[in-house]
């Protein structure tokens, strides 16, 4: 039974009133070719040891959001095999050798069903958990994201995953728009770039919440386990 009662939350740029039983955890995109070398990650000439330092965070996170029965969402970044749903702007960005599509060191490169597109093995879905999959930034485009939130009672979303410029903010500027809080663990998000880091999560937090809250895993699992 997930419990009713508010919990408060430390967090910028002032407390998070929590309401588990209309809170989701919402993991964006915490995947092979984001986060292992040989993915779309590394292919647009990033360093992925600067997600990585996420994954522990989100592990123990993850683990008190689900002993506490409460309502988990992962997202994954990809295409269709037959990349009907690519727009043509996307998969040639970068100039790169290698593009959205072919064939990397763990399967063709973003695309749904190969080894690199699926979610690193430390942060797997549980039997149950809906993962939604996204072709584009944000979790809201083109997806069935909205639907599910509204079926479950959703209201507040704890955004988590990588990167904290891109697809989490994304993600936070479009549940801001549809009505939703958004609280934001700053250790469990990720940049390749330590100041995107910083910029993503000010511009989050910043003219008393703009987009939502920040806040760190501990001060979240410590409300969460108080219910
Ligand atoms: N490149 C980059 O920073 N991110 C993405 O392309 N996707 C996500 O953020 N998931």
């Amino acid at each position: 039974m997930v419990p009713d009662k508010i919990a408060i939350v430390d967090a910028e740029p002032y407390a998070f009133e929590l309401w588990p039983s209309h809170a989701a955890l919402v993991i964006i995109d915490m995947q092979r070719d984001f986060l292992e070398p040989g993915g779309f990650g590394e292919m647009l000439g990033n360093d992925v040891s600067q997600v990585r330092r996420a994954i522990e965070p989100n592990r123990m996170l993850l683990a008190a959001w689900r002993a506490a029965g409460l309502f988990i969402i992962h997202t994954r970044e990809g295409h269709r095999p037959d990349l009907a749903d690519l727009p043509p702007s996307k998969r040639v960005r970068g100039r790169g050798s290698k593009h959205i599509g072919d064939e990397g060191p763990m399967g063709r490169i973003l695309i749904r069903g190969e080894k690199g597109h699926d979610i690193i093995p430390e942060l797997y879905p549980a039997k149950g958990e809906p993962v939604i999959d996204k072709p584009g930034k944000g979790a809201f485009h083109a997806t069935d994201m909205s639907t599910i939130l509204q079926y479950h009672g959703i209201r507040q979303l704890v955004v988590t995953g990588v990167t904290t410029e891109v697809c989490v903010n994304t993600t936070v500027r479009e549940a801001n728009d549809r009505g939703f809080d958004c609280l934001v663990p700053e250790d469990c998000v990720g940049s390749y770039f330590p100041e995107f880091q910083k910029a993503g999560l000010d511009m989050i937090k910043a003219q008393g919440g703009i987009f939502g809250w920040v806040t760190n895993s501990a001060h979240v699992i410590k409300a969460v386990g108080r219910n």
